[in-house]
């Protein structure tokens, strides 16, 4: 039998709590194969939150565990709980959960099933075929929703997982352990997204199951929105390897023209020579800072001759580059004419050398270890 601890985070959430508990620990039937137990981090609630606990812990002997803490935060709520659990219970598998009866204690099983069948995390995904988000939510509350996922989904290139935000998730522990060094620096709702993008870079297995997000009923919403949309934009800046990498290439452009600027117009050189310099110069400096900053978490190791060997690499992939802008752009003004050739250049960068570029250094330069 193995054992599953529930967490539920808790500010003044005693409309639901005693019902949402029992209910959990009902699933219990369902799951032979499980043990499952609830642990509540409730944050200084200043209704009778967690009074409702203790009284229920009475009753459900060594079943539910309660933790008493200051509010700093949901992502802190998270922390502290995770650190509790490995100390004290040693679970296979967590499950997050909020406790406001957003989430269906039904599905638990349905997490349970996909973390025996092999996965490392299971999202409960609203942005999937069967899945969805209040029908009764308001229309900038549906909007804001969307756009945080896609805009998430867009910044990391991670266009197979369809939900960042959602708090239902199953982790096993041996990730939450690893996790807890980069976690702990997100005490916000961000917390979610640091948690699943560590996944990722680790290799973890993901899988996705549909969830039905259900609008609280009892109680208030904590989220404060502003804050919250800032620290996914920082989170963003700091960790999506696809902006950086965004970056890297403009900084390439700036350059490549500048050199090209220098010799040809001030110096007067021959332009196949400042040609060669210019772009040969932007690709070793586009290396350098994909290595060190853009793809850092997978920096090439193991040598000089390794780095030699991904350098070659890179300027093949850059010389298609290259290519593949000289006959896109003669193609295209061939066609419509001379006119808007900065259009046309524009566009091949965005939409074939960006995806073409990326692609590419993540298969075969930098690749996932
Ligand atoms: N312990 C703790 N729990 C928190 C904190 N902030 C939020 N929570 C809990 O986290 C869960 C999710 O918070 P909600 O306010 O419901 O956020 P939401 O689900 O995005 O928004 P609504 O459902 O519209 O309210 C709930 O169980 C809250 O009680 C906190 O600082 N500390
Ligand atoms: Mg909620």
């Amino acid at each position: 039998m193995k054992k599953a601890i529930i967490i539920l985070p808790t500010f003044n959430e005693a409309g639901t709590i005693e019902k949402l508990i029992v209910n959990i620990l009902a699933q219990n039937k369902k799951v032979p194969n499980w043990d499952i137990d609830v642990l509540i981090n409730d944050s200084s609630s200043t209704d009778d939150t967690a009074k409702i606990v203790k009284t229920l812990q009475k009753k459900y002997s060594n079943k539910i565990y309660l933790l008493e803490t200051k509010k700093e935060g949901l992502g802190k709520a998270y922390h502290q709980a995770f650190v509790y659990a490995i100390e004290n219970i040693q679970p296979f598998v967590i499950i997050q959960m909020d406790a406001d009866f957003s989430h269906n204690p039904n599905d638990i099983p349905l997490f349970l099933d996909k973390i025996a069948k092999g996965a490392d995390i299971v999202i409960g995904a609203r942005y999937i075929k069967g899945g969805s988000i209040p029908s009764n939510w308001r229309v900038h509350r549906k909007i804001l929703s969307i756009l945080a996922n896609l805009t998430i989904r867009l910044g990391f290139m991670k266009l197979n997982i369809h939900e960042w935000t959602n708090g239902y998730r199953a982790i096993k522990i041996w990730l939450i352990k690893d996790a807890l060094e980069h976690i702990k620096n997100y005490s916000g709702y961000v917390f979610q997204i640091a948690m699943l993008d560590y996944a990722i870079k680790k290799g973890a297995k993901i899988a996705e199951i549909p969830n039905n997000f259900i609008d609280r009923k009892y109680g208030k919403s904590k989220i404060f929105v502003s804050q919250y949309i800032f620290q996914i934009f920082l989170y963003l800046f700091t960790y999506s390897s696809f902006i950086k990498f965004v970056i890297v290439g403009l900084i390439g452009f700036g350059i490549d023209f500048g050199i090209s600027y220098l010799g040809i117009q001030k110096l007067h050189q021959a332009v196949w020579l400042i040609t060669l310099l210019s772009t040969e110069t932007a690709i070793i400096s586009n290396f350098f800072l994909n290595n060190f900053w853009s793809f850092s978490h997978k920096k090439i190791e193991g040598g000089v001759g390794n780095y030699l060997v991904s350098f070659l690499k890179f300027n093949f992939v850059s010389s298609g580059s290259i290519a593949i802008q000289t006959v896109g752009l003669q193609i295209l003004v061939g066609i419509f004419g001379r006119k808007l050739w900065y259009l046309y250049k524009i566009l091949i960068i965005a939409f074939v050398i960006i995806p073409y570029s990326y692609i590419l250094y993540n298969k075969f330069i930098w690749k996932q270890k």
